[in-house]
């Protein structure tokens, strides 16, 4: 996984908007995000045992696979990649394994309210914690297949930032554990 600073620059999201600054993992650590590389089993035999693994430790009890694709959506596929990028949060962790393609997540430093571009590709597993303001797109190769897990049911329910979500007691929750001294 690649992560640096989003250049703000206006046009297409999909390409790279790269500003040229690295952000170190202390960075990401002190935001609660956290990842793994775990490469994906050849040939594919459905097993991943190492996410398994990962999953076990960290109480992810399901997952199912996305493809976000024009064919794997469909008509939802425009609608979908606009939900996904909009500035949200939601209320449980966002975990996502990649296995196939390519994808950016974005995501809000504390307190600079930067935004910190994480590029993934197949095999990086990265989970956002609850509360976290961030955004997901496709990049040019317009293709992500990805393993979402998740503790119980899912709660897939994005909640776009506004002062609502300012509010909301896991936004809260998420400050205040992520907070220094
Ligand atoms: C989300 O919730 O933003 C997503 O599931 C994005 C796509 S998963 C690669
Ligand atoms: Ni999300």
């Amino acid at each position: 996984m690649r992560v640096y600073y989003f250049d703000n620059i206006s046009g297409d999201q999909r390409l790279l908007h790269d500003s040229g600054i690295p952000v170190d993992d202390d960075i990401l650590t002190s935001i609660g995000v956290r990842h793994w590389h775990i490469p994906v089993p050849v040939p594919t035999t459905g097993d991943y045992p190492e996410v398994d693994a990962v999953a076990r430790e960290r109480g992810y009890k399901n997952r199912d696979v996305i493809t976000i694709t024009k064919e794997g959506l469909g008509d939802l596929y425009e609608a979908k990649l606009k939900s996904f990028y909009e500035e949200h949060m939601h209320e449980d962790e966002e975990i996502r394994y990649i296995l196939e393609g390519s994808g950016f997540f974005d995501v809000r430093e504390c307190p600079t309210d930067k935004w910190i571009r994480c590029a993934l590709d197949a095999g990086d597993l990265l989970v956002l914690p609850a509360g976290i303001y961030h955004r997901f797109t496709l990049d040019e190769k317009n293709m992500i297949k990805a393993m979402r897990l998740f503790k119980d049911e899912p709660k897939w329910t994005p909640h776009n930032r506004s002062e609502a979500t300012d509010a909301n007691s896991y936004r809260v929750e998420y400050l205040k554990s992520i907070a220094v001294n």
